[in-house]
């Protein structure tokens, strides 16, 4: 039986079901996971989404975003719909821990059945039934996929398409990442048949700056930018009191890294945050032969894809800087 058909025949078998995804949601956890709700609601199911924390301001004009609870604001409702599932579905994360960890050992100990559908390396076999494919552009692809091969196409309403074209969208950089296929425009092509406006879902992604936030980034760019030309990189640093002068805002920084990566001749970008009592670092590289995964898990408690990881160094922003030039000519081949 393929992996299609087993996760039909669970979700055939279940009435309760629970809808999870990783903590700081973005476009492909809240598209999956509100696209999927609404398939399953049309299924004539008794689901609900439970997310570790609240969705950011800036995907609140996702349709029925207003579905999704949250551990952080009701530990209680959302840990009784964990205990009382026939069937939890992770989506968009590899692992429990990703929840966070009470969240996370609230899913593991529940008697539900589960089901990954993911696209992050490495996923822990802790479900009953598992979808991972790394290959993925976007766990909302995979989505669709499995959407389309239950036979629920009927159920994938306007709305629905609208929040799956966000997630691929959103993780495939506006359709241009390597990890984009034919099979991703194919995807996206049945998502326009159902009338979307893709157009504004782009708007509302990319035309979204504050006046804070763009001087943010000028002023990063123009003063705190740093580039290594013999080693092909391209990293920006901001300190507190730098990001508290501009008002900063959860995810005001969000797209510098890439920025910095748009340097011509770049391979890989950085961008160190400092935060409440530690370093927030994001990489970013281009071309298998650059892997910021590697580095970021090895040096920096973290992780993530080939060119996009995350980590955190604790200690001061210059150290984390100092010891990252140190370790990087390990990981890069800035030759190519
Ligand atoms: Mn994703």
């Amino acid at each position: 039986m393929s992996i299609y058909q087993e996760i039909k025949q669970l979700v055939e078998k279940s009435s309760k079901i629970v809808i999870t995804s990783h903590k700081s949601p973005d476009g492909d956890s809240i598209g999956s996971s509100v696209g999927l709700y609404l398939v399953l609601k049309g299924l004539g199911k008794d689901v609900v989404v439970c997310h570790p924390d609240p969705a950011p301001d800036y995907l609140h004009w996702v349709p029925n975003v207003g579905v999704i609870e949250n551990w952080e604001e009701n530990k209680l409702r959302v840990q009784q719909h964990l205990d009382n599932a026939d069937l939890i579905f992770s989506l968009d994360y590899n692992e429990p821990s990703r929840l966070g960890e009470d969240m996370g050992g609230v899913l593991r100990v529940s008697k539900a059945k589960k089901v990954m559908i993911d696209h992050h390396l490495h996923p822990e076999n802790y479900v009953d039934a598992m979808l991972s494919d790394t290959t993925s552009c976007s766990t909302c692809q995979l989505v669709y996929d499995v959407i389309e091969k239950a036979n629920w196409n009927d159920f994938l309403s306007t709305d629905a398409g609208i929040c799956l074209y966000l997630g691929i969208m959103t993780d495939s950089g506006s359709f241009r990442f390597p990890s984009v296929l034919s099979h991703t425009h194919e995807v996206v092509a049945n998502l326009l048949k159902l009338n979307i406006n893709h157009a504004v879902i782009h708007e509302n992604i990319n035309d979204t700056n504050t006046l804070d936030r763009l001087r943010l980034k000028g002023y990063a760019c123009a003063e705190k930018l740093v580039v290594k030309e013999d080693l092909k990189i391209a990293y920006i640093w901001l300190t507190k009191d730098e990001l508290k002068r501009f008002n900063h805002q959860k995810g005001d920084t969000e797209g510098l890294v890439n920025t910095a990566l748009s340097i011509l001749g770049m391979k890989v970008a950085v961008l160190f945050t400092e935060a409440e009592g530690y370093v927030k670092i994001s990489f970013r590289s281009k071309g298998s032969d650059n892997p910021v995964n590697v580095l970021a898990s090895t040096y920096f408690n973290g992780g993530g894809h080939v060119n996009a990881s995350g980590g955190r160094f604790d200690g001061k922003v210059e150290e984390a800087i100092d010891l990252f030039l140190e370790v990087a000519p390990q990981f890069f081949n800035v030759n190519n």
